[in-house]
């Protein structure tokens, strides 16, 4: 009897003390890694549950206001103006000149001139660009000449990648623009690791990483958006959304409210911006640079376009879309939007158009005609700076072709490759 009594009031006392140490404890802990509330209330959430991200423009469809709070000078204007043309010729020479057989592939930016001209404006040449393949007005912009692009698509011996990639796979160390790779995706989460160590060298320039929404759809682009966001690097993801990855419209791509819905949940600042407004995209990319570089943070932008030219040269797009949306979006082209807001501001005209078409049709045309005749680099070269120092088994093999090509060289075209110093 006397022990149960003691038993009793042990476990009283242990339960009081519990009781005591509870109501110590003020506030419930908080799940760790989220912020938010408790509801009683069970309910999906999904797309229906949000208003979709607006799209950031400026210069209206004809007959409607423009935002006049956004004025750049006009030799900024007009420099924006003449890249986005220039790039449509070079365009068409190239298109044409792959349907002639001379070279061996290409990929135009039809459609995409104000993407490219009006973010590429907003930078500055500290800042590295990782691009994904439609971004020539970027490089173009940046100082790169059409001689350097048509060497390129040539793969003759001027070619900076002495003809080691296919056509249209640009790169310029003098202009921080890292060189392109075909494989999509690779170049996020390598553009992440730039921005990381420009954090660390505290330069004041971003990274900015271009990539199409079917390129959103690799695995390493959840691993960039997510390292960016935790590791806090100064990068601007630029989404070109044109609509289509090949022949896959974006319908098919996600179910979402396009990339940019996407931005907030990795905690990352987003715009969803005009496309083809030249003056919004221009905005919106200095607003997201000056945002990276003050406080060390990544920002996404979705640039909604259309990607009017086909794919590339292997594709015929009228297989997949009617001619009648291309039609329709040609009719809006932001070149053409562009040309309208100046015309108002008076600082362009019909005579001004003409000459510049004449000028960059002959310039091209005769650089073209230049790159074709150059020879293609030394065969030599397909063995060198693949590695920093050549392998024993790369060189083994450069030995074997020397020697094949002393004895049978008079069955290849050999006058066609420079000569190695
Ligand atoms: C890893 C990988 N998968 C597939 C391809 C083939 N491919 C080349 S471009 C492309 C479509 C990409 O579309 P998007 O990212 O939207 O860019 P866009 O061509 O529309 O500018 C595909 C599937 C590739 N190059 N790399």
């Amino acid at each position: 009897m006397a022990s149960k009594l003691i038993l009793k009031k042990i476990q009283f006392s242990i339960l009081s003390r519990h009781i005591k140490k509870l109501s110590t404890i003020s506030t419930e802990p908080q799940f760790l890694g989220i912020q938010s509330k408790f509801t009683n209330v069970l309910k999906f959430t999904n797309a229906q549950s949000y208003e979709p991200i607006p799209i950031y423009r400026i210069l209206q469809p004809p007959g409607q206001n423009e935002d006049k709070n956004y004025l750049l000078d006009n030799e900024t204007l007009r420099k924006m103006y003449v890249n986005m043309i220039t790039i449509g010729i070079m365009d068409k020479i190239l298109y044409e000149s792959q349907r002639q057989g001379r070279i061996s592939f290409y990929m135009t930016n039809s459609g995409e001139e104000a993407v490219q001209t009006g973010s590429a404006a907003a930078l500055t040449l500290q800042d590295v660009v990782y691009a994904q393949y439609r971004e020539a007005g970027v490089l173009l912009y940046r100082g790169f000449e059409i001689s350097e692009f048509i060497n390129q698509c040539y793969g003759n011996y001027l070619d900076k990648g002495k003809g080691k990639q296919m056509p249209v796979h640009y790169g310029s160390k003098e202009l921080n623009f890292v060189t392109i790779s075909s494989p999509l995706t690779t170049q996020l989460p390598q553009a992440v690791g730039a921005a990381y160590a420009l954090k660390r060298s505290k330069e004041k320039a971003c990274v900015i990483c271009y990539f199409g929404d079917g390129a959103a759809s690799e695995g390493d682009a959840h691993a960039a958006l997510n390292f960016a966001a935790t590791l806090d690097c100064p990068i601007i993801f630029f989404c070109r959304n044109n609509g289509y990855a090949i022949s896959t419209p974006t319908s098919e791509q996600y179910k979402g409210d396009g990339i940019a819905a996407r931005g907030p949940s990795y905690g990352i600042n987003t715009l969803r911006v005009d496309g083809n407004d030249v003056l919004a995209v221009h905005r919106a990319t200095k607003y997201a640079r000056d945002f990276c570089i003050d406080n060390s943070k990544p920002v996404l932008i979705e640039a909604m376009t259309y990607r009017i030219g086909h794919h590339s040269t292997s594709d015929d797009s009228t297989a997949y879309r009617s001619a009648n949306e291309i039609a329709q979006w040609n009719a809006y082209a932001p070149t053409m939007k562009f040309r309208h807001y100046l015309e108002n501001l008076g600082i362009w005209n019909e005579e001004e158009e003409a000459n510049l078409i004449k000028s960059k049709r002959n310039e091209t045309l005769s650089v073209f005609s230049e790159a074709e005749k150059k020879p293609k680099p030394s065969w030599k070269e397909l063995f060198t700076d693949v590695y920093h120092d050549m392998p024993s088994h790369i060189r083994e093999q450069m030995e074997s072709l020397e020697s094949h090509l002393k004895e049978y060289g008079e069955h290849y075209p050999l006058n066609s490759f420079k000569e190695l110093k």
